[in-house]
């Protein structure tokens, strides 16, 4: 869509936050960390009515590692498990199986299949991201299990999107968020580029102190791809309307609705394994992929909308989506 509403955008993004919430307190008690799902069960989707194979989504998380930002307190390390298996809205019923959140620009998950996906013709899998209206869109990355030990320790490709060639993104990008000196300061960043700056809050609170996850952590180092700012305010600074820049985001990008890679059945993006470029964003050849990376590719904090953080449902294998 071209025109955000705010009032309603503020409404679904309180409705994540809640959603967020319920599925911590849900899940909590039974999930671990860095979880593994061996149910193989199949399950009916809401969508078509036919049931789903479980094996074509993420059966585990390897590392998951949020970036500072608003959800900080209800992104438990638990929450890690919301990447696994079927989302809550594609089962019947639907339950609150709900969204993990990345926060901040280089917040990241980590999941695996249960088994090879191959890079067939056109798009091999799907990043679940639900009906989301805003865009905030984060990076994929792919990797093969090369060494077929069965954990990520390979080589991560990322997939190129629209803004690959964009003059505003920028590779090989480094931030180091600092942790908060006082519970009303605000966390702290510096960058690759020599830039400085603080996260500065926007609900309910005047400080960002609670945004720091990792007590025990005094900075944390981020590093990846960097997509240009998603938004601008196209109303004034006292009647704010962020909108997202025309024309930019149109594929390649996990949660964003906006893209013609969006699958309305699934809600979600498509991605092609073909699209994999090295670290010099030359086009590597892939056969197949094991584990997947999401990492928030956006660093701007949007007035009242406040921080771009990439939100996912977990993934699933195109070709067992029948
Ligand atoms: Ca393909
Ligand atoms: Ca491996
Ligand atoms: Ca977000």
């Amino acid at each position: 869509m071209d025109k955000l509403k705010p009032k309603f955008l503020s409404v679904v993004l309180a409705f994540v936050f809640l959603g967020a919430m319920v599925s911590c307190s849900k899940y909590d008690d039974t999930a671990s960390d860095l979880s593994t799902n061996t149910n193989t069960h199949r399950t009916t989707n809401t969508k078509n009515k036919t049931t789903l194979d479980t094996s074509a989504f993420i059966t585990k998380v390897y590392d998951y590692v949020y970036a500072p930002g608003q959800y900080a307190s209800v992104a438990f390390s638990n929450s890690a498990s919301n990447f696994i298996g079927i989302p809550g809205y594609l089962t019947v019923p639907t339950t609150t199986k709900t969204v993990i959140s990345l926060g901040s620009w280089g917040g990241y998950i980590v999941g695996g299949f249960n088994h090879n996906i191959t890079n067939v013709s056109g798009n091999d899998f799907i990043v679940l991201c639900g009906s989301s209206s805003a865009p905030e869109p984060g990076i994929v990355y792919v990797m093969e299990d090369t060494n077929g030990n069965g954990l990520p320790d390979d080589t991560w490709y990322e997939l190129k999107g629209s803004e690959s060639a964009n003059a505003s993104t920028y590779r090989n990008y480094t931030v180091t968020y600092y942790k908060t000196k006082s519970d009303s300061a605000n966390v702290t960043w510096k960058d690759s580029k020599g830039n400085t700056g603080s996260l500065v809050p926007g609900y309910g609170s005047t400080y960002s102190s609670g945004w720091w996850k990792y007590p025990l952590k005094d900075s944390l180092v981020f590093t990846g791809t960097r997509l240009p700012d998603a938004y601008y305010n196209s109303g004034s600074s006292t009647k704010q309307n962020w909108v997202v820049y025309s024309g930019l985001f149109t594929w390649g990008y996990a949660e964003n609705a906006n893209g013609t890679d969006y699958n309305t059945t699934y809600m979600g993006n498509e991605f092609d394994i073909s699209n994999a470029v090295d670290a010099s964003g030359n086009a590597v050849k892939l056969n197949s992929i094991r584990f997947i990376k999401v990492q928030t590719g956006i660093f701007q904090q949007a007035g009242w909308l406040n921080e771009i953080s990439t939100e996912v449902y977990g993934a699933a294998d195109l070709s067992r989506l029948k």
